[in-house]
């Protein structure tokens, strides 16, 4: 079967996963759906697609034609993707949405109960550490060395420091969050945030988590860092864990080793976008839904509106309200076999 995709939001991510969606045996890439129409056009040139402006226009339920497409990836701004996610599950289209799933909690919510609703998982969400060979290794180290007790997630941006705190955390400290939670197995229960001050703002934000199981997890996030770093050590009951560092060419140079770290969040995980969409397109294929769910995301903005609510209460722990989880959905803590 060759699956048909719609990509909806052309910008830096979107244009990657169109381009590897394009790449990919197995998937036809139908069409892109951007409102810039001098972006969207070029890359429906360059890669032998339809440009569209607006993506509701194939997959919202008002249009009479079919959908034109087995599934969509849904890359467009933050805020959209409540509105686009919802226009598919009502199409019953399978879809690959970035995160955040949404901005307002919600949202998030209102999308869970869809699915639900509907009776079979439709979105995976872009978390996709979960595909990342360095978390790999430690996913499955875990196997070995038992229940994690502390985990030290470390991640370093390249900003201003001019984000707002609840910026910060929706967009970058989300993805600590769902690594905590897969690694784990176990949902956040509560969080106490720390910020300290640099740059334009806020430079750093600590995230302390406790977890159902008693166990605690760290998040660091430096927004004013020298180069892009993401890491994460853990503490299991019978050894311990690290993430390897990337590899990187090793210089040696005036009494010193140096290696280059890079200042982008977008080429260290090169590979790991590829993975996620290959695996992507064969859960469209054989009807296995996998990856991050939509109760991934949805539990993951209930721990970032907890982080949020403790700064504004100084740093107090907060709990974490989130309901049972429904039987549809377990935290996936499989480590992704690559292909
Ligand atoms: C992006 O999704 C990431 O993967 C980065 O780690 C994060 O720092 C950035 O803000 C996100 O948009």
């Amino acid at each position: 079967m060759t699956v048909r995709i719609g990509v909806i939001g052309v910008g830096g991510m979107g244009a990657c996963h169109a381009r590897y969606v394009a790449d990919l045996a197995g998937a036809d890439l139908r069409w892109v759906a951007d409102p810039d129409e001098a972006n969207g056009a070029a890359l429906a040139a360059e890669l032998g697609c339809t440009w569209i402006a607006e993506g509701m226009d194939r997959i919202g339920s008002t249009v009479a034609e079919a959908a034109d497409c087995d599934a969509v990836v849904i890359a467009c701004p933050d805020h959209l993707h409540h509105r686009y996610v919802m226009a598919a599950l009502e199409r019953g289209l399978p879809v690959l949405a970035e995160k955040p799933l949404t901005v307002e909690l919600q949202d998030a919510r209102q999308i869970v109960e869809t699915e639900v609703a509907h009776g079979r998982r439709l979105v995976q969400l872009g978390f996709m550490r979960v595909y990342d060979e360095r978390h790999e290794q430690v996913a499955d180290a875990l196997s070995r060395i038992g229940r994690p007790r502390h985990i030290r997630a470390v991640h370093r941006n390249t900003n201003d420091g001019s984000r707002t705190v609840p910026q910060m955390l929706v967009e970058s400290v989300i993805h600590d969050i769902h690594t905590v939670r897969w690694l784990s197995g176990q949902e956040i229960v509560s969080v106490a945030t720390s910020v300290v001050p640099g740059g334009a703002g806020t430079r750093l934000v600590l995230v302390t988590c406790r977890l159902a199981d008693g166990a605690v997890a760290v998040l660091e996030f430096d927004d004013i860092a020298t180069g892009y770093e993401v890491s994460v050590e853990v503490t299991a009951e019978h050894g311990n864990v690290v993430a390897a560092e990337p590899l990187r060419a090793a210089v040696r140079t005036d009494g010193m080793v140096m290696g280059s770290i890079g200042d982008d969040w977008f080429t260290p995980f090169l590979d790991t976008y590829r993975t996620e969409m290959r695996d992507f397109v064969a859960s469209v294929e054989d009807g296995v839904p996998r990856g991050p769910s939509a109760w991934d995301g949805y539990a993951a903005q209930a721990v970032v509106e907890a982080a949020a609510a403790s700064v504004d209460a100084d740093g107090m722990p907060t709990l974490v309200e989130l309901p049972a989880t429904p039987a549809l959905y377990g935290i996936d803590r499989e480590a992704r076999r690559r292909s």
